[in-house]
């Protein structure tokens, strides 16, 4: 390990910058490997920091520093130095002044992605949350807000698109074959939004007239040749806009707005002012080329970066402990006009599996940490579900406990109040606060807390007096630093339904009003009585999931088939079949382990199940969340310890197997009925009958009989749409036998000239729990077609293994982890974010059975004793073994 260990930054350590910066004026003379950048900064002192210090601290990393002047002055040697860090400059003068800087920076020799570099010959950057210090010397940080100007200036032939932030200004030919562009952005952000884009690309244009009138030019940037394949997310852009304006009032504020599509990128997308740069996987889709659910979330995640454009950019974080301030809400934004632009059921289911899947397993185990947290080491390791998802949920339940109007007052003050400001959380709730006058002091406690809070919950009826009782008590699970937690503010909706299946009117005894159905639950132990109860009624607790909160009820399986059946909030009727399902599969996983088949309780539910799905009155989007079961680490994080993931994943192939065969007629009934009705629409409602087709057919598949094989094999060989391809890849290459060689060769000959399409090819493989998955995934890190250096690739081989693979991930023998652990430290040396990503796979080992447990151990110590690691992997493993 390193002997000098990184320090955290800690949240109650904030102090305002010491200096301003108000105008960057910035000339890139674009070159592969020796970029110059010439920056011209307007400083002056911040009149809030109090007694500022004299010096002038800026960041840089990894920059050649060829000229520094002030005021036109160059300085000497010894008015200022330069560490691996930082610049400082130690006196200047108390007014404003004008820094001049000339930096060099090699773009292709960056493979950590951050700052300035080249995706397949294309220069890009990606600043947030600390690259612009490898561009030029700065105060890298999001409270400092400055207005710029950009001049770019490349070989016409390397870079015909010159694009950087905010409105063209003017552009030209310079001779000698170069050109340049300049852009200039009139709304002041801190650096992290700074975004530039030089290359060979190709476009499609479209305008937009704002609310107001205004016109604004939109182009998407994309490889040349793959142009047609942007119009999807064209449309979700221009949808987006419009949105934001009904539902928020909110405009865009730019004659332009760009987004380039480029291949090799850390995340998902960045929401830079005026020029949002994404993964091309999240850009680019046809009929032929992508999923539903990539179109999916071609869709929301253009709709993500779009929104922030106010949530996010018009108003930043202070500093970066606040980041679920920008992250959290932009969220709650995105899952909200996917919820209006589809099924708003539907997508509450999606997004709530989402949550549990990743937020709820990051909150049980050794990377817990609030919403916003109080330390980090390397914030780049904060990009959470938590700070995300977690966040976006704290919104939501504001949203639910002030009303529909009230929150809406509230985002108007905020928008209006703090419009251009770096703002904090504080600043956020009291605007919530102020408008609904109401006091959210007690709810804050749900931004400092980690760990999902569990609520237990009895109801009892007293026939007598024809009432009932329901006690809530909220258990709050210790998280790593933190034993003792308060209680939370937890609205909890409800509803009582009659034994005839009607809604019974919910009359408090205290009098107090009940119409939205909600609950507050703000202590420990608190019991709620209802009066006028006519019968029994089974409760529907936690309607619409209006709160991130585990629910131990003891309900009947009887009681769950007559949700199944009748409760009128369909979130909650998916809920009942998924406990229920849940129920049967960690029964199953108990038998096992003792040596015996228990298939009595999957009986129950499987009927229930076949009932609920020949609804026809339910979309065909929502038959087909019923028809998903629970996922092998959904039942791992129900267990919760001693988890063995060999044993869940025969339990789970059981319940697959079983519920085939029971329902194999109305299943089969499904693919006929379900199929493809003219030509291919990405709509939510065509694909809500693929997914419910391929629902149908994964449970056929399993059962397993000549005919399921030959229906698979067809399916996959026939389709015309890559949803149902990718589909049938997948169950195909989960078996063995020639078909899988022969779809796997059948793909690849297909689409090995597509370096988006082929990721589904490594996927598909990735996740086959096939004995032999390991050694093939390790050949596959030779092939021709991966690299360690692309993260797409990555994630696509390595981050499906370790996460949507359990059962050969977690190898008896740890040779999964091994394999893991390996290619996380040969990422480390040159991109530690992504490198950091992938160790997070191991954010569970804590629960499993003791075997597994040593071996991911041994692993991780393995890897904390390695020389010279980034801080971002630094800070994971020693967070992961640190408990
Ligand atoms: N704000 C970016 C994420 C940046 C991640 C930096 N490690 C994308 C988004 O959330 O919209
Ligand atoms: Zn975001």
């Amino acid at each position: 390990m390193k002997t000098d260990t990184p320090r955290p930054r800690r949240l109650k350590d904030y102090r305002p910058p010491d200096y301003l910066v108000d105008h960057v004026d910035l000339d890139f003379a674009l070159d592969p490997e020796r970029t110059i950048v010439e920056a011209k900064l307007k400083v002056r002192r911040n009149p809030a920091a109090g007694k500022a210090r004299q010096a002038l601290v800026l960041d840089g990393e990894q920059l050649e520093l060829q000229r520094i002047a002030i005021d036109g002055k160059p300085l000497t040697a010894n008015d200022y130095t330069v560490d691996a860090t930082s610049l400082s400059i130690a006196k200047v003068s108390a007014r404003a002044f004008t820094l001049e800087l000339t930096t060099v920076i090699n773009p292709e020799a960056n493979k950590a992605l951050q700052g300035l570099y080249r995706s397949r010959g294309v220069f890009c950057t990606q600043c947030e949350a600390e690259g612009f210090r490898r561009i030029t010397f700065f105060p890298d940080r999001p409270d400092v807000l400055a207005t710029y100007t950009c001049r770019l200036e490349a070989d016409v032939a390397l870079a015909p698109v010159l694009l950087a932030n905010g409105n063209p200004v003017s552009r030209g030919k310079l001779g000698k074959g170069r050109h340049f562009a300049v852009w200039h952005d009139p709304h002041p952000k801190p650096s992290y939004l700074f975004a530039l884009v030089g290359g060979d690309l190709g476009h499609i244009a479209s305008t937009f007239k704002t609310a107001s009138g205004r016109k604004v030019d939109l182009k998407i940037y994309v490889e040349h040749g793959k142009e047609a394949r942007a119009a999807w997310a064209m449309d979700a852009l221009k949808r987006s806009m419009r949105w934001d304006e009904k539902r928020f009032g909110r405009e865009y504020d730019l004659d332009v707005f760009n987004i380039v599509a480029v291949s090799d990128f850390n995340m998902g997308a960045m929401e830079n002012k005026g020029l949002n740069i994404f993964n091309d996987r999240l850009i680019l889709a046809s009929a032929e080329t992508a999923t539903d659910a990539n179109f999916e979330s071609i869709e929301s995640v253009v709709a993500h970066e779009y929104f922030h454009n106010w949530t996010g950019n018009r108003i930043t974080c202070r500093d970066w402990f606040q980041l679920c301030l920008k992250e959290g809400l932009t969220v709650y934004r995105d899952q909200e006009f996917s919820a209006d632009e589809r099924s708003a059921t539907v997508q509450r289911i999606i997004d709530v599996r989402q949550l549990r899947a990743m937020q709820f397993t990051e909150d049980a185990g050794p990377l817990a940490h609030p919403v916003r947290p109080e330390s980090y080491i390397e914030i780049n390791n904060f990009y959470t579900a938590t700070v995300y998802e977690k966040g976006a949920e704290l919104v939501r339940m504001i949203e639910t406990i002030l009303g529909r109007e009230d929150f809406r007052r509230g985002m108007d003050l905020y928008f209006e109040r703090h419009d251009g400001q770096a703002a904090t959380i504080e600043d956020f709730l009291t605007c919530f606060e102020d408008a609904s006058k109401q006091d959210l002091s007690h709810f804050k406690l749900w931004y400092s807390q980690a760990g999902t809070p569990e609520l237990v919950c009895a109801l009892r009826y007293d026939r007598a007096k024809k009432q009932a009782e329901l006690k809530i008590e909220q258990v709050l699970p210790p998280t790593p630093g933190e034993t003792r937690k308060k209680p939370l503010h937890i609205p909890v909706r409800l509803g009582l339904i009659g034994g005839n299946g009607q809604e019974i009117m919910l009359k408090r005894d205290t009098g107090e009003s009940i119409d939205d159905g909600v609950l507050h639950v703000t202590k420990r132990t608190q019991t709620f009585r209802f009066l006028d109860v006519p019968s029994p009624p089974v409760p529907s607790i936690l309607r619409g999931f209006s709160a991130p909160v585990n629910l131990t009820l003891n309900l009947s399986d009887r009681d769950l088939e007559f949700l199944m059946a009748h409760d009128q909030d369909l979130f909650n009727r998916w809920q009942a079949a998924n406990t229920y399902a849940t129920r049967v599969l960690v029964d199953m996983v108990k038998s096992l382990r003792k040596g015996e088949r228990a298939t009595a309780r999957a009986a129950g539910f499987v009927k229930a199940l076949g009932a609920s799905i020949a609804d026809e009155a339910l979309e065909p989007a929502y038959r087909a969340e019923l028809l998903k079961l629970p996922s092998q680490s959904d039942i791992a994080r129900t267990i919760g310890r001693n988890v063995d993931p060999g044993l869940i994943f025969r339990a789970h192939r059981q319940l697959l197997k079983l519920t085939g065969t029971a329902l194999g007629a109305a299943l089969e009934n499904i693919c006929g009925e379900m199929r493809a009705q003219g030509a291919f629409s990405p709509d939510a409602q065509s694909a809500g009958r693929r997914a419910l087709r391929n629902a149908a057919l994964t449970l056929l598949t399993a059962r397993g009989t000549a005919l399921d094989d030959t229906r698979l094999a067809d399916h996959f060989f026939k389709a015309d749409n890559m949803t149902d391809e990718a589909h049938g890849l997948v169950l195909i290459a989960a078996g063995s036998g020639d078909v899988r060689e022969k779809a796997l060769a059948h793909f690849f000959d297909r689409w090995q000239g597509d370096h988006l399409v082929i990721d589904k090819w490594f996927a598909a493989q990735a996740q086959s729990p096939q004995r032999s998955a390991l050694g093939q995934i390790k050949a596959l890190t030779r092939h021709p077609l991966f690299s360690l250096e692309a993260p797409n690739k990555v994630r696509a081989l390595i981050g499906v293994f370790a996460l949507q693979n359990p059962v050969q991930f977690h190898r008896p023998d740890g040779a999964g982890y091994e394999f893991v652990a390996k290619q996380v430290l040969a990422i480390d040396r040159f991109n530690p974010s992504i490198a950091a990503r992938m160790l997070g796979a191991f954010r569970i080992w804590h629960a499993l059975e003791p075997g597994r447990r040593g071996a991911a151990k041994r692993v991780l110590q393995g890897v904390a004793k390695t020389p010279d690691l980034s801080r971002d992997v630094f800070e994971i493993v020693s967070r992961m073994l640190d408990r």
